[in-house]
């Protein structure tokens, strides 16, 4: 465009919208719209992306207020996060410098735009007055027993040296840095999400405003699989070892047990050389039940045995690196012919392969690479013989009830959200450990507990940590020496509620005005890429429902409708040594890309 001038554009704008007094808010209108887009990345500069999201919620919002309605149209920074503190490492920059300096540069190109965003309403979480109120929001989680901390195997990515949650591990591998994924044992923080397991699936079915996709993958996600427990007796000590199965039809089918590689069970032999090398290589790739279903199937064959509650069987136990603690019982009876993985699993270690279901009524099956996953009738039984699949696994939980070796159970794929990070760029988490041993809150009057502006990132591990005073504290209600918690808070937590703070952001004691939460919720049409399908809407969609009977919301969805825009994509270039580059930096020739 000849003469564009985008500072006369935007004046010439925002002159517009002060004298019409767009974004004042017309409490006496009845009908109110809330149109939100995703929270933004201060990364640098906006891109096309952005554009795309923003000008469709513009259209939206405008078309609204002609139409006499009441908008909410805000913008807000999701600004805690790695790659500020990446920049800062690299280039030597405070994260906070960087982050703001990156606010001011997007913020100018939005205004550019023309964009109807009521500026008065701006958030940015990495400011203390926002990230004040998730603390009080984390002591609340904290008091209703939501927030707690355990000791657990988390996703640890090795590069950016911090742990992930599982969301944010993709085929094994961390979501930013690619590296792969390993189990670590730490302690940490996590959200007890899965109290909501059930709740979270049911309501998708009223979410008609949502694209079927996102809804389908967060029914996967949530994964609900309904089966039985069953105990199997071990020759050591009699010991029990519970598994899950959505299978029990084909108990008769069993030819091993496989216990994940940190199961209780393996405390009995956790001494051997052998065991422990064959640990640390199963959890260096175990990752999560996708990688660990995809990765080559390896076992440690211990000792013992269980017997077959059924038969007068001896079945092997062995430890196998696709067996997650974490899921189920953390162990399961394995049944080659009908489970590919256990076929695998079978053909490496020559396990029995018994054929227990078969397309045909009494008809024999052969299996050879394939297992038969199919439906059909069960053959090789005793009692169960003949019976369709379903039949069979109603018989047979019955009867595991009746002897009580076991019973119904369902259980779901979703775990606990971990929410701790190893990383400075993020909202400290409020809490003290007291030299008496105590976990305490830090009390709400003395909220925000700020970061240090001084940190250096010089040194490996987590910078907080590394601080030569900021964690050391005292208890203002006993005077006791205490150790400020150094995590600090992933940042999905911060875009899991910052919705609610939009409809009064400048609420002072309390995280959000319920009155106009109230008014302004749900948000009437959200817009934002698919890639969020699960996490952020996800979690946004749990902080709803976890706040809704202390704040006494009326909503428990956020987000009415749901738009994915789409992806606008472009070819992208990176130098020999992987340096991304600008295409007009890039010379095309005879089908050679240069770098200039
Ligand atoms: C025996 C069996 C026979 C199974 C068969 C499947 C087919 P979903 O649907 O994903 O819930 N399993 C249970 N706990 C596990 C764990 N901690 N790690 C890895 N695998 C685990 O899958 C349930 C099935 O996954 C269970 O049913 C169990 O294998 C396995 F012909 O039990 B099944």
């Amino acid at each position: 465009m000849e003469n564009y001038n985008p500072l006369v554009v935007e004046s010439k704008w925002q002159s517009f919208f002060e004298k019409n007094q767009v974004f004042k808010t017309k409490k006496h209108l009845v009908k109110k719209f809330y149109c939100l887009e995703m929270f933004p990345y201060p990364s640098g500069n906006i891109h096309m992306g952005h554009v795309r999201n923003y000008t469709l919620g513009d259209i939206i919002a405008n078309f609204k207020r002609l139409n006499g309605y009441n908008v909410l149209h805000p913008m807000g920074w999701d600004a805690f996060g790695l790659p500020a503190e990446n920049a800062a490492i690299q280039n030597n920059l405070h994260p906070k410098d960087w982050t703001l300096k990156n606010i001011s540069t997007m913020k100018k190109q939005l205004k550019c735009l023309g964009l109807s965003i009521d500026w008065d309403k701006e958030i940015s979480t990495c400011d203390s007055s926002y990230y004040k109120h998730q603390q009080i929001l984390f002591s609340l989680l904290f008091k209703k027993g939501i927030a707690y901390k355990k000791k657990s195997y988390v996703n640890w990515d090795p590069i950016d040296n911090t742990v992930l949650a599982n969301e944010q591990v993709i085929d094994g591998r961390g979501w930013r840095s690619g590296a792969i994924v390993e189990k670590k044992e730490l302690n940490q923080w996590f959200l007890n999400i899965t109290k909501y397991s059930d709740q979270l699936l049911r309501s998708l079915d009223d979410l008609k405003g949502w694209p079927e996709k996102v809804r389908l993958m967060q029914k996967n996600w949530i994964g609900k699989s309904v089966g039985c427990e069953v105990d199997f007796i071990s020759n050591f000590k009699n010991t029990k070892i519970k598994i899950f199965t959505t299978r029990p039809d084909t108990i008769f089918g069993a030819s091993f047990i496989a216990i994940a590689p940190d199961h209780p069970f393996t405390e009995y032999f956790k001494n051997e050389k052998n065991f422990q090398d064959f640990k640390e290589l199963a959890l260096k790739n175990i990752g999560t039940e996708s990688s660990s279903s995809k990765n080559e199937k390896l076992g440690f064959k211990t000792p013992f045995f269980v017997s077959h509650p059924f038969l007068n069987k001896k079945i092997p136990i062995y430890v196998a690196n696709f067996i997650l603690m974490d899921y189920g019982t953390g162990a399961i009876f394995g049944c080659p012919a009908h489970d590919q993985r256990d076929l695998e699993f079978a053909k490496k270690y020559n396990l029995e392969v018994i054929p227990v279901v078969s397309p045909n009524k009494s008809k024999s099956i052969i299996i050879n690479d394939q297992a038969y996953i199919d439906d059909g009738y069960i053959i090789n039984s005793d009692f169960l013989n003949d019976l369709s699949v379903e039949d069979a696994k109603k018989n047979i939980i019955q009867r595991i009830e009746e002897e009580e070796i076991g019973n119904s159970k369902t259980i779901y794929r979703l775990k606990d959200w971990g929410i701790s990070r190893q990383r400075y760029w993020g909202c400290p988490i409020p809490v003290m450990y007291r030299e008496d041993g105590k976990v305490v809150l830090v009390p709400e009057k003395d909220l925000p507990i700020e970061l240090p502006k001084d940190i250096d990132f010089s040194k490996p591990g987590n910078p907080l940590e590394n601080h030569p005073t900021w964690k050391y504290t005292k208890c203002p209600e006993t005077g006791m020496k205490a150790i400020r918690e150094t995590d600090t808070l992933d940042t999905f937590v911060d875009s899991s509620w910052y919705f609610l703070r939009f409809c009064s952001p400048k609420e002072n004691d309390r995280p959000f005005n319920i009155n106009e939460a109230n008014y302004w919720m749900p948000v009437d049409q959200y817009i934002g890429g698919v890639e969020h399908a699960i996490l952020h809407l996800l979690y946004s969609r749990f902080f709803t429902l976890a706040l809704q009977d202390e704040f006494k919301l009326k909503v428990s969805e956020p987000f009415k409708n749901l738009f994915t825009q789409g992806m606008v994509c472009h070819p992208t270039f990176k130098t020999e040594k992987g340096k991304w580059v600008f295409p007009k930096e890039v010379i095309e020739k005879k089908w050679i890309l240069f770098f200039r």
